[in-house]
């Protein structure tokens, strides 16, 4: 075998996949039977020509985003991702259905979870501290931040400067605007990949990985719903629950969903404790949401 090289996939391009090296970006296609390449995967690769090669396989990955695709199959789109951070505001209506699926899929996908709590500027932000203090005395970490009025930004630029992110939330929370307050040249970058490669247009529906100028690696995915519960079991849903966490082994029966099971200590913890009790109502929610027939 020719010689091999340790590149990061970057973006896919509409003839192949962007692979950095050294600098350059040098289109490549995966080989037969390789699994789906995914934005961020580390892979090897043999040149086949000065800025053309292929992909000889995926480095173990630390971690696998993957979106819902036909026949109940997932199919990967952002790899080594360590940190989420979810993006929500007072407007659009903040979804905390949508925040607590997202925290208990990262919980289960060993990926942090960060809070970003954006449009402070907005009147009416405030409303939302008490769910926000809740989640924090469960361990997750909260940006405050304004896109449009600079609130937070450099706070949330040193967070991100050590490791490779990614914002998820519902569309109108300010995604955009965040990405384009931390990297502003992004539209230049997204050229210069295509113009580099010549290979193809760079198609804005994919995933793109960037390194910010302050730190760090964030990849842009304009999905909104990256990751869904579609492949998610019971068990781990509530395990997804940090809080739940230390009282899973105390209800009465092994195999108890927390629903209306007899001795479950989940459910006397919600009548004793409002918080507890809003969240534990959003678990129901989603406990019912998922294909049951499947588990
Ligand atoms: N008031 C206010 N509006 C914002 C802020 N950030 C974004 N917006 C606005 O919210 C709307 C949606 O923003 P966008 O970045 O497109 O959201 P995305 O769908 O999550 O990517 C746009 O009209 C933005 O101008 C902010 O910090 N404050
Ligand atoms: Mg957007
Ligand atoms: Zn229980």
């Amino acid at each position: 075998m020719a010689d091999v090289q340790e590149g990061l996939v970057v973006s896919h391009l509409g003839k192949g996949i962007a692979v950095e090296y050294d600098n350059q970006i040098i289109l490549c296609h995966p080989r037969r039977k390789l699994d789906t390449v995914a934005v961020g995967d580390r892979v090897e690769f043999s040149q086949t020509a000065p800025d053309q090669g292929s992909i000889e396989s995926i480095l173990p990955r630390q971690s696998l985003l993957s979106r819902p695709s036909r026949n109940n199959k997932t199919r990967p789109v952002a790899a080594n991702i360590s940190h989420v951070y979810v993006v929500f505001a007072v407007e659009p209506n903040c979804d905390f259905l949508l925040i607590d699926q997202y925290l208990a899929l990262c919980e289960n996908l060993s990926i942090e979870a960060v809070l970003v709590h954006n449009k402070v500027d907005i009147p009416g932000s405030d409303s939302l501290q008490i769910d926000l203090g809740y989640y924090q005395s469960l361990g997750y970490s909260l940006h405050q931040v304004s896109a449009k009025k600079g609130i937070g930004i450099d706070g949330l630029k040193a967070d991100l400067g050590q490791h490779t992110s990614i914002f998820t939330g519902q569309s109108g929370v300010g995604k955009s605007s965040l990405t384009n307050a931390l990297l502003p040249d992004k539209d230049i970058k997204t050229n210069t990949v295509s113009e580099t490669t010549r290979h193809g247009r760079h198609t804005t529906t994919a995933a793109t990985l960037y390194h910010l100028p302050s730190g760090g690696d964030l990849i842009d995915s304009p999905g909104v719903a990256i990751f869904g519960l579609a492949n998610t079991p019971p068990v781990q849903l509530a395990w997804g629950y940090r809080e739940f966490q230390p009282l899973l082994e105390q209800c009465r029966f092994h195999n108890c969903q927390h629903v209306n099971d007899k001795g479950c200590r989940i459910r006397a913890m919600a009548e004793e404790n409002s918080l507890f009790n809003r969240r534990y109502q959003r678990y129901l929610k989603l406990l019912d949401k998922l294909p049951k027939a499947r588990f």
